[in-house]
């Protein structure tokens, strides 16, 4: 099959799943063309089965905001006829499904099928937004098939936009066979007395909740030695730093900026810290269940259906510091109960959410479709 991804190329889960499911498909013998503002970072290694169709936007002084959706959707149209799409597969119903819409316009009859997959923001964000509600609603109902990554996040879509359509589950995945034995990640570099190490990686926007992570490392901190890493980039990053200063923990607190290959870092941390106020599925608790590292987070949006409660980590409730700081000790003082968690969210990413059991079922829809 010859399969369009259309996805942000930027730092966050549903440009890395777009990008993982390129390759993945590409191993698996179809041609996955990439249309984007730009390189997915997460496009890791060259396979001629991939390749990438760049939207370049024009821009006249008549245009106070370039128009974006009407680029992509030339584009998907000269690629769809060019190189004979049987798929174009929108990650995102605003605006990447809207633009397969109009292609499938403009090509006509032979148009290929229209696969978009919710991530989350796209409903609780965009979506709730008055102004773009019925054009989520839309761009859903004209799909040929339409995926979220959680249970949650189907019956979220269905109340939240009364729909009436199918919605597929299909989870988000890890490449389980990377991360999990990483021989060195400079450990000693970020912790030279042994100290354990906490970790975070978000976009560091108001719904990650990255002073929670600050607040649950200080009172950490007050039980046991250790260091907090910070991975990527946001509006809340300057706020945060402020936060650090403020409670005295410079010498404990590495901001990191944005990685890309975030289970070199991962293989260095003892716990990862999750508090967000929303997560339709929170990819990165999955890649550190992969790399044996236990989550502390919110029970919160489809997170509970990746992390285990009391079996591959904690979730409390969104806000609740002082819970996630106790469960965060208790695993980090009992290293045979960390070694337990650690297994079993490694044994939950290996049997339910590997890339060589997800990528299958896009495959069956994208034939179902055909
Ligand atoms: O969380 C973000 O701000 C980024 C966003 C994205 O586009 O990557 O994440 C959403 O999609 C991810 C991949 O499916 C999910 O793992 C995240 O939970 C979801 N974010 C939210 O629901 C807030």
């Amino acid at each position: 099959m010859h399969i369009a991804i259309v996805c942000y190329p930027t730092h966050g889960g549903s440009g890395v799943i777009a990008s993982e499911l390129a390759l993945g498909l590409a191993e698996r013998g179809h041609t996955a063309h990439i249309v984007s503002y730009a390189v997915p970072f997460r496009l890791r290694e060259f396979n001629p089965r991939v390749r990438l169709h760049e939207v370049e936007v024009a821009t006249y002084p008549l245009f106070k905001y370039p128009p974006y959706t009407l680029g992509l959707a030339t584009k998907l149209a000269e690629v769809a006829t060019e190189e004979k799409l049987d798929i174009i597969h929108a990650h995102y119903a605003v605006p990447h499904a809207v633009s397969a819409f109009l292609a499938r316009e403009i090509i006509g009859p032979d148009a290929p099928k229209i696969v978009t997959t919710l991530h989350g923001t796209d409903i609780t964000l965009v979506g709730a937004d008055e102004s773009f509600h019925r054009v989520t609603r839309f761009a859903m109902e004209v799909s040929d098939a339409v995926t979220a990554v959680s249970a949650y996040l189907k019956r979220r879509t269905i109340e939240e936009f009364s729909l009436e359509r199918e919605i597929d589950v299909i989870y988000n995945f890890v490449d389980t066979s990377r991360g999990h034995s990483v021989p060195e990640c400079g450990r000693k570099h970020w912790a030279p007395e042994g100290e354990k190490i906490l970790m975070h990686a978000s976009n560091f926007r108001p719904v990650k909740r990255v002073s929670d992570v600050v607040r649950v490392f200080d009172l950490v901190r007050q039980a046991l030695p250790a260091k907090l890493l910070l991975v990527g980039e946001g509006p809340e990053r300057l706020f945060v730093q402020q936060l650090v200063k403020e409670l005295r923990l410079s010498e404990h607190v590495h901001f990191l900026g944005e990685q890309d290959n975030l289970d070199t870092i991962l293989g260095c941390a003892d716990l990862l810290l999750l508090p967000s106020e929303q997560e339709s599925f929170g990819l990165v608790a999955l890649e550190a269940m992969s790399c044996n590292v236990p989550v502390i987070g919110t029970a919160v949006g489809g997170l509970p259906e990746v992390v285990i409660h009391g079996e591959s980590g904690y979730l409390a409730p969104v806000g609740e510091v002082r819970q996630m700081a106790e469960w965060a000790v208790e695993l980090l003082k009992d290293p045979g109960r960390h070694e337990t968690f650690a297994r079993a969210g490694r044994a939950r990413a290996v049997s339910a959410f590997d890339a060589q059991k997800i990528i299958p079922q896009y495959e069956a829809l994208y034939e179902r479709l055909l």
